[in-house]
């Protein structure tokens, strides 16, 4: 796999795909970062963000994760100490689940942006931005029904960390898209740098297979959940033996959460798949690629059952390391 192939495997978008091949030309020491709002636990969601990371480290970037505190606290996250206890935690978390300490920076918002340079560059974006665009920017992200003030100056804020941070490379989900466009806007009026961006696609609602997998809705998968609660989720997750969205055609579009783990989460951590079945069912399967599974999956020759049990054996073993560091 050539450089610019491991940096952008599995992105749902890149922004631009010429930044991103100048960027892949000499990727040693780039640097990348993502920002994730302290809150909740590590679930599933965080973990396709920190698997590309995981990515761009072997590629040769430097990795920064900033846990958001600021953020967190403008989107009505709780209080600033709940805020950063969970950040504390989330930092151990990110560590377990792969993330090379000696290669990942970890960054509270709050060591920089209450610096007097970085505030009177928020007023100077301020300035630039009318209300409609940030509010437009933050739809995907605003937490409660009425925008706040503060929710206005979060994306802002999103913006100048990509400067003051001083990164190549902005990662999200997709859901930060509309962010990063602004920043891309934004940057230049402050004569900054426009910089890339690399989204992750968002994972399903592992019961419906339409929405996003959240915490704060419906069913994720987090570092807290037991062996069995993960395997009773993917037992219960939606399943159809294909990986059409659309397999009636009636233009009710589902995802199929199984085959998007395998692909965002599995695949990209682990060498093979084993599927265990008895003899008289035909025996092991093994799997070296995502492609050949969704193709089984698709033929009949594999079948949901299998595929959702042999998941949530591959899942528990990317999650129990972080499962251990939290009961230690
Ligand atoms: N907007 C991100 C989220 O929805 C958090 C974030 C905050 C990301 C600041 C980057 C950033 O610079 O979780």
């Amino acid at each position: 796999m050539d450089a610019y192939e491991l940096i952008t495997r599995n992105a749902a978008e890149v922004v631009t795909e010429e930044e991103l091949r100048t960027l892949a030309d000499d990727p040693d020491g780039k640097r990348a970062y993502v920002g994730y709002e302290p809150s909740g636990v590590l679930h599933l969601g965080h973990m396709l963000t920190a698997t590309k990371l995981i990515e761009l480290q072997e590629a040769g970037f430097e990795v920064t994760v900033l846990l958001a505190d600021v953020h967190a606290y403008l989107n009505d996250k709780g209080s600033f100490e709940e805020i950063r206890e969970t950040a504390d935690r989330m930092q151990e978390q990110f560590i377990a689940y792969g993330l090379d300490e000696s290669q990942t920076e970890f960054v509270l918002g709050s060591e920089f942006q209450l610096d007097e340079e970085y505030t009177l560059d928020l007023h100077a974006a301020e300035l630039e931005t009318t209300l409609s665009r940030a509010k437009r920017a933050m739809a995907e992200i605003q937490r409660g029904d009425h925008a706040k003030v503060s929710q206005m100056v979060y994306p802002l804020m999103q913006a100048l960390d990509i400067e003051y941070l001083d990164v190549d490379l902005a990662v999200g989900g997709l859901d930060q898209r509309k962010v990063h466009m602004l920043a891309r806007e934004t940057l230049p009026e402050l004569d900054y740098e426009v910089r890339p961006a690399l989204h992750t696609p968002i994972i399903a609602d592992l019961d419906s297979g339409v929405g996003k997998m959240a915490s704060s809705s419906g069913v994720t998968i987090s570092m807290e959940d037991s062996e069995d609660e993960i395997e009773a989720k993917i037992n219960d997750a939606y399943c159809p033996p294909t990986a059409d969205p659309d397999p009636d055609g009636d233009g009710n579009e589902r995802e199929n959460p199984v085959l998007q783990l395998y692909q965002y989460h599995v695949f990209p951590r682990v060498e093979t798949v084993v599927v265990e079945r008895p003899e008289q069912y035909g025996g092991n399967l093994e799997y070296d690629d995502y492609e050949t599974l969704e193709a089984d999956l698709e033929s009949g020759d594999l079948h949901p059952m299998d595929a959702k049990s042999a998941l949530a054996a591959e899942l528990n073993a990317l999650i129990e390391p972080g499962r251990q560091q939290l009961n230690a």
